[in-house]
C-alpha cells in the first residue's frame, strides 16, 4: 500500500520541500475542501489551524494517484484528527457539511471580498466587517478611510481579480526588458512566481531584476518605474528602497509573513488587450511586482520568489529545524558554522541544505 502510494515508491516525506508536487494532481475535491479551512482559519486569526489544513491538503497534492479510501492514509505524515473527517466526509458524500456551511456563511464571504482588495489584508478587512460593512459599495458609501494602495484596489477591482493569463504575464515582462535594456544593457528580467512553476495563469507577475556585475542594478528600479509610466503603462506604483545589509550577520526577517527587503515596486500595470473580439476595451489592470535583487542573492531571491508560499514556508523550516540555517530571499546563513553559505544557483542551495533538488514545476505544494 504504501509503495503505491508513495512517490518513486518511498514513504511520503515529512517536509514539502522533500517532495516533488506537481501543479494538477488527483485529489482536486479533497484539497479545496481543506484549502477552504485554512483559509477560513486564517480569516480568524488561527494560523496554527491554517497550517494544519494546508499542510494536510499539501500531502494529498504530492499523491502519484486519488485518494480511493480513508485507510491510505495511515501511512501519510501531517494529516490531523480534523482533516482527516473532512477527507471522509468528501470521500463518502461528495462534499464536507462543515465547508459547505463556511462557505456560505456572511463572515467568511464578506472577508474573501474584502482581502481581495489590493492592499487589504486579514486584519483590515476583519475589522471592516466588526463595523457592520458587508459590500463594496458599504466602503464607498460610508466614507471608510483608505490608503492610497487600497482606493487603487477598489478602483481596478474587477480586473485584478480576473486572472492574468501567462501570455499577458510574457507581455508584461516583455515591456519591462525593454524599459531595462535602455538604461542598463545587460541586465536581465525574470519571470517567477507560479507562471515559473508552470501556472497557466495567477493573480499577478512576479518579475525579478538582477546584472551579471554586482552594484550595477542599484537606481535601475526608479529609472525603469519612471519610464514606464511617462509611457502610461502604470496605474499605480509604490517602491520600497532596499533596506538589506544595514546590519551585520544574519536577519531572520521575523514576522507572520516574511517580507524581504530588496528594493521592490509593487505596482498596477494598464496592459494594453491582447486583441480577440470580445475585449471589451483596449487595456487591463494587472498587478505587477518588480523586485530588484543584487547578482549574489539572485538565487536565493529566485528561490524565494518562485513559490509555492507553502514549499517557502516548508523550506525555511526545514533549514531551520534540521539543519540549524536560516534562509530568507536574501541568503542561507549557517548558525552552526557562523557562515553564510554563498551560492550561483537554486541548485547549489538545495546541495547546502542537503534536500534533492526541486525544479520549480514540482514547487507547487
Ligand atoms: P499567484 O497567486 O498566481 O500569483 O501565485 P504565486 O505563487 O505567484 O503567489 P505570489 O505572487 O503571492 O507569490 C509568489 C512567491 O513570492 C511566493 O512564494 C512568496 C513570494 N513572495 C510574495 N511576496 C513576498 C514578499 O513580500 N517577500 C518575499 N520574500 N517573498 C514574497
Ligand atoms: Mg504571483
Amino acid at each position: 500500500r504504501v509503495a503505491e502510494l508513495a512517490p518513486h515508491g518511498r514513504q511520503m516525506a515529512p517536509y514539502a520541500c522533500q517532495r516533488r508536487t506537481p501543479l494538477l494532481h488527483s485529489n482536486q475535491p479533497l484539497t479545496e475542501a481543506l484549502e477552504t479551512l485554512a483559509e477560513e482559519a486564517g480569516f480568524s486569526g488561527s494560523e496554527g489551524r491554517s497550517l494544519a489544513f494546508t499542510r494536510a491538503a499539501s500531502v494529498l497534492k504530492a499523491l502519484p494517484g486519488r485518494l480511493g479510501a480513508l485507510e491510505e492514509l495511515g501511512s501519510l505524515p501531517g494529516i490531523g484528527e480534523h482533516s482527516r473527517r473532512v477527507i471522509q466526509d468528501v470521500l463518502e458524500d461528495g462534499v464536507c457539511a462543515e465547508v459547505e456551511r463556511v462557505k456560505l456563511s456572511e463572515r467568511y464571504r464578506t472577508m474573501k471580498l474584502f482581502t481581495k482588495i489590493f492592499g487589504v489584508g486579514v486584519r483590515t478587512a476583519s475589522r471592516w466587517y466588526q463595523e457592520g460593512l458587508r459590500t463594496l459599495l458599504d466602503l464607498q458609501e460610508r466614507n471608510t478611510k483608505l490608503t492610497r494602495q487600497q482606493q487603487a484596489g477598489l478602483r481596478h477591482y474587477g480586473d485584478l481579480n480576473t486572472p492574468v493569463e501567462r501570455s499577458e504575464a510574457e507581455s508584461t515582462s516583455r515591456a519591462v526588458q525593454e524599459a531595462v535594456k535602455r538604461f542598463l544593457p545587460g541586465a536581465s528580467v525574470t519571470l517567477a512566481g507560479g507562471f515559473r512553476r508552470g501556472k497557466p495563469r495567477g493573480h499577478d507577475v512576479d518579475l525579478l531584476l538582477t546584472h551579471p556585475e554586482e552594484g550595477r542594478e542599484v537606481g535601475l528600479l526608479s529609472r525603469v518605474v519612471s519610464w514606464l509610466d511617462s509611457q502610461g503603462l502604470i496605474l499605480y506604483q509604490h517602491s520600497q528602497e532596499n533596506s538589506y545589509g544595514l546590519r551585520e550577520g544574519p536577519e531572520p526577517l521575523g514576522g507572520r509573513d516574511v517580507m524581504d527587503r530588496f528594493e521592490r515596486c509593487f505596482s498596477i500595470f494598464r496592459l494594453e488587450a491582447q486583441g480577440g473580439p470580445g475585449a471589451p476595451r483596449g487595456w487591463k489592470a494587472v498587478r505587477v511586482d518588480l523586485v530588484v535583487a543584487p547578482v549574489s542573492q539572485f538565487p536565493f531571491a529566485l528561490l524565494g520568489w518562485t513559490g509555492s508560499r507553502h514549499f517557502e514556508r516548508e523550506l525555511r523550516r526545514f533549514a531551520s529545524r534540521e539543519r540549524k540555517m536560516v534562509l530568507n530571499s536574501h541568503a542561507l546563513y549557517d548558525t552552526r558554522q557562523n557562515l553564510f553559505l554563498p551560492a550561483t544557483s537554486e541548485e547549489e542551495i538545495f546541495q547546502h541544505l542537503g534536500l534533492e533538488y526541486v525544479p520549480p514545476a514540482q514547487r507547487n505544494a
